[in-house]
């Protein structure tokens, strides 16, 4: 068989196995692993280096007007660019719906921003206006078109649809096959802790921490998943960052449902003090759910070894520390003021790589699962995230060897900083092919604009873990049909 491409010599590194063997691409799809496979137009060298399914990035915001109407620094060029350079060949950033706009006109929108993509593409809705239109219509329209996730919040004005907006959103996830995405923290908590600090005049960035307690994600996943019990439904928690809401998401998985979770470098890499740098320093590392403590690191850390998260994700939510992000409301704006989120898509993998695999704390094979394999797998990426005959040739060869510290230029983002500038990281992805092209080679950009494709994904398949129906709704259904 003749190959297009033939990556040699290297190690090959899935989510279940690391092997030394070739891998042969034809047309943009994996044709053949072997021990040893000549031939290849193109004969890449990866003696020494891993060679691991491409990054799927399931958590960023790109090309993203927030609620409040701030602009992501990033679309969907540099976003993507930006992701590859950190290792990943496909990604799944949100299409958010503004209260009143219809499901139908928010693809729209989004399907003109990422026609500029490098690397191929899905979104996860946003709803935050579950109108009868938007439930009985729109959504399942859009889960028609193979986008077959959505998220929604328990908190923030514009965005909160209460528990009985989620139940009917869950509900109608369910029964098309669609997985619930949720931001989980208790709103009315939120509310008040900003009260109680505005009252005692504590405004600065250092109090967002604070504002945003613990207990107020234990509660509100807390919440969630019962709400997705009731409702029978699966669940995917995003940006864990309590101990207590990872137990939550841990007992629940123990009883079998079907939940889901992430956590993302910020919970184990940054902490509450980091907000309290000089002056409006803080204000980069604002993200909602905060960034907590070195006790909580650990536990996230144990978390993911005992396997309560499926995916380590960057939550990318890329607002410059200028007055197009961070200081839109003035260069002293109070905390609650300030755009929450930071940027990551490109530390993600070189990050958790080096304190993840290279530190002993992660298995590679785990490495894989959390970072590609698994979220190909629950978001319905059929034909990415691992390396097998048949599959895009997204792939990334890493040299685990090269030692270098995050430097903003790094990132090739539009940010003008990052909150990991500075660590020194052990890894690096040299070489980064999206359906067998490649897109990113030793520091240089090849992938172009619009090289990327939409991915129309699968319905969520619960296989392995189906859940059950509580009493109430089986007693229900049984009544029905009599
Ligand atoms: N939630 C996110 O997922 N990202 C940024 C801010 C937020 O609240
Ligand atoms: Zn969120
Ligand atoms: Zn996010």
């Amino acid at each position: 068989m003749e190959f297009d491409t033939v990556i040699h010599g290297g190690t090959v590194v899935t989510a279940s196995e690391t092997y030394k063997g070739d891998i042969g691409i034809s047309a943009g799809r994996i044709a053949a692993v072997a021990e040893r496979l000549a031939g290849g137009a193109r004969r890449i060298d990866a003696g020494g280096r891993l060679v691991m399914p491409g990054g799927i990035e399931a958590h960023a915001h790109v090309a993203q007007e927030s609620a409040a109407g701030i602009m992501t620094a990033d679309d969907y060029l540099s976003g993507s660019v930006s992701a590859a350079f950190g290792g990943n060949s496909s990604f799944i950033p949100f299409a958010a719906q503004h209260r009143g706009q219809s499901i139908d006109d928010v693809i729209a929108t989004y399907d003109a921003r990422a026609a500029q993509s490098v690397i191929d593409y899905s979104y996860h809705l946003i709803v935050s206006d579950p109108t009868e239109e938007v439930l009985s219509t729109g959504l399942p329209r859009a889960f028609e078109r193979g986008i077959t996730s959505l998220k929604v919040f328990t908190t923030y004005d514009l965005l909160n649809i209460g528990d009985a907006g989620m139940l009917d959103i869950l509900g109608v996830a369910r029964d098309h096959g669609a997985l619930t995405m949720v931001h989980a923290e208790n709103h009315a908590m939120v509310a008040w802790m900003n009260r109680e600090l505005a009252a005692r005049g504590m405004t600065a960035p250092k109090y967002h921490a604070i504002s945003r307690p613990e207990l107020a994600e234990e509660e509100a996943i807390n919440r969630a998943i019962t709400l997705a019990q009731l409702a029978g439904a699966p669940l995917f928690v995003v940006h864990v960052s309590t101990e207590g809401g990872a137990a939550r998401v841990q007992r629940a998985r123990a009883e079998g449902a079907p939940i889901f979770a992430e956590t993302c470098p910020q919970y184990l890499a940054l902490t509450r003090a980091d907000l309290d740098r000089p002056g409006m320093e803080g204000a980069k590392y604002i993200c909602s759910p905060p960034v907590r403590d070195t006790a909580t690191q650990d536990a996230l850390w144990r978390h993911i070894q005992s396997g309560t998260f499926d995916s380590v994700s960057s939550d990318h939510a890329p607002y410059r520390y200028d007055e197009t992000g961070k200081l839109m409301h003035g260069p002293g704006a109070p905390y609650p003021r300030i755009a929450n989120g930071m940027p990551g898509i490109a530390a993600r993998l070189p990050w958790l790589f080096s304190e993840g695999v290279v530190k002993g704390r992660l298995r590679p094979e785990t490495f894989v699962a959390l970072t590609a394999t698994n979220a190909a797998r629950i978001f319905g990426v059929a034909n990415k995230g691992r390396i097998a005959p048949g599959m895009d040739a997204d792939i990334a060869i890493w040299n685990p060897e090269t030692v270098r510290r995050v430097t903003l230029a790094d990132q090739h983002d539009n940010m003008d900083f990052t909150p990991f500038d500075g660590m020194e990281l052990t890894g690096v992805p040299e070489i980064v092919m999206t359906r067998g092209a490649v897109i990113v080679e030793h520091g240089h950009l090849h992938g172009t604009a619009g090289q990327g494709r939409f991915i129309p994904r699968d319905r969520v398949d619960l296989t392995g873990r189906p859940g059950a129906p509580v009493k109430e709704t089986a007693l229900m259904r049984a009544e029905e049909t009599r």
